[in-house]
């Protein structure tokens, strides 16, 4: 490194790379962190982000200065520049990152940063600040920040991961991931949508199961569209009236995911009591008996993808046609603070099909998904009435012996309270 200058800055250009690495926030992550260590740096820190549709930013602090990326997957491309000081080679971590990211076509500028001859030098007692900075810093260790972001195009709930993926399978309908997160631990992601985490999944799952299940009282024949992590068939079966159970799950390589990873959730997969199908619901819903089932539970993913005919008037209609005359319909929701329209159309659609007081919706909260304030939708097709259930002391038992950690008889009502902006999204 010239002494005529403080730092040495190459700004470079990577082309045509592949595609799906310039998207996986993971892969960048290890690749930038390995470029610093390649090049002899002492990392310090590195912070990732992951955007939604696609593209990443991402920078690596290390002790000789930096190195930071911006990616636009769409075009094969990242924007790099590797910062240093002192003797570290920045080309060494070039020719890393042009292999790992499959770069086909490249270019880079190379800068001086801080020309000596012009800066006039403070005078500094260097000696007690080298040995201050040496009383924090650890170079065995070093903090990772990479963050999973599940978002629209106005709002966004970011989860920060440990970097490490346990599963990434492109299946035929979507990418199907396991990632780790600090706070919330092992993590299904379906494409970049947070589906549930280890430690807030019981929100979802005792919500999904438990009201409609404490309405029907005697509920013997369910069928569960979706709920490929089988959070929500554990639920159901914690029941002992519960005969039988048919799970139809489109995405086979989700229950696979679950199964490996997330054993506490994908729990109930061998009862025998339950029928898996790894198939079309909605075709599965269409083809089905007229009045056979007690309770019908939609646990699909968002209107996106191979969810979106889970919120179709076709889909509900042929859900309303195989409940038994008493029988319930249980839908996700969706958000009514994230995606309100979705939310007050599923809502106008099970109206339309159940009629205008049965169709009543459930509030619950869930601190992984955008905004925390998330929904089930109801169909009742009879009488039973999740809002006016008087077994409460059936209830408390219940969940006092199952160990439940968000449903109990409190909650069963107020769920159903909404606040004035919901009630006027839905307003009949
Ligand atoms: N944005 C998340 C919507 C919820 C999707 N279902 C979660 C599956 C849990 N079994």
């Amino acid at each position: 490194m010239s002494n005529t200058a403080l730092g040495n800055h190459i700004l470079v250009e990577f082309m045509n790379c592949d595609p799906h690495v310039m998207n996986d926030v993971a892969a960048i992550e290890r690749d930038m962190v390995g470029a610093a260590r390649k090049a002899e740096a002492t990392v310090i820190n590195s912070t990732f982000h992951h955007f939604s549709p696609y593209g990443v930013s991402g920078v690596v602090v290390i002790q000789e200065s930096h190195l930071a990326i911006h990616t636009w997957p769409e075009y094969g491309y990242a924007a790099v520049d590797v910062f240093t000081c002192g003797d570290m080679n920045a080309w060494i971590a070039f020719d890393h990152l042009k292999e790992c990211f499959g770069a086909k076509s490249y270019s880079a500028i190379e800068m001086k940063r801080g020309s000596v001859n012009l800066l006039t030098r403070n005078d500094f007692d260097i000696t007690t600040a080298r040995e201050k900075a040496a009383e924090w810093r650890n170079p065995d260790f070093y903090t990772r920040n990479v963050w999973f972001t599940d978002k629209d195009e106005d709002q966004a709930l970011s989860l920060r991961f440990t970097g490490d993926v346990f599963f990434d399978v492109q299946s035929p309908f979507q990418r199907v991931r396991i990632l780790e997160s600090t706070k919330y631990g092992k993590m299904l992601a379906l494409d970049d949508m947070v589906m549930t985490t280890i430690k807030d999944e019981f929100h979802y799952h005792e919500m999904i199961a438990h009201p409609s299940l404490f309405t029907l009282q005697n509920a013997k024949n369910v069928l569960v569209i979706g709920g490929g992590d089988g959070g929500t068939v554990r639920e159901v079966l914690r029941h002992s009236n519960i005969e039988k159970v048919t799970m139809v799950e489109i995405d086979g390589e989700v229950i696979k995911a679950c199964k490996e990873h997330l054993p506490e959730i994908a729990a109930a997969f061998d009862d025998p009591r339950l029928e898996l199908i790894v198939d079309d619901g909605i075709a599965f819903v269409k083809n089905a008996p007229d009045a056979i089932y007690d309770l019908l539970i939609v646990d699909g993913s968002d209107p996106v993808g191979p969810a979106e005919g889970l919120f179709s008037v076709d889909f509900y209609q042929n859900c309303y046609r195989t409940l038994k005359s008493d029988g319930i319909l249980v839908a996700q929701g969706e958000s009514p603070k994230f995606n309100e329209k979705a939310f007050a159309e599923l809502n106008q659609t099970l109206q339309s099909i159940f009629g205008k007081d049965n169709a009543p919706v459930g509030l619950f909260f869930v601190p992984t998904y955008p905004t925390g304030m998330w929904s089930f939708q109801y169909g009742l097709k009879g009488a039973a009435d999740p809002r006016k259930v008087s077994n409460t002391a059936a209830i408390k038992t219940f969940v006092s012996e199952k160990g439940l950690r968000y449903y109990n008889e409190d909650i069963h009502f107020s769920t159903f309270a909404l606040p004035n902006f919901v009630k006027q999204l839905i307003q009949k």
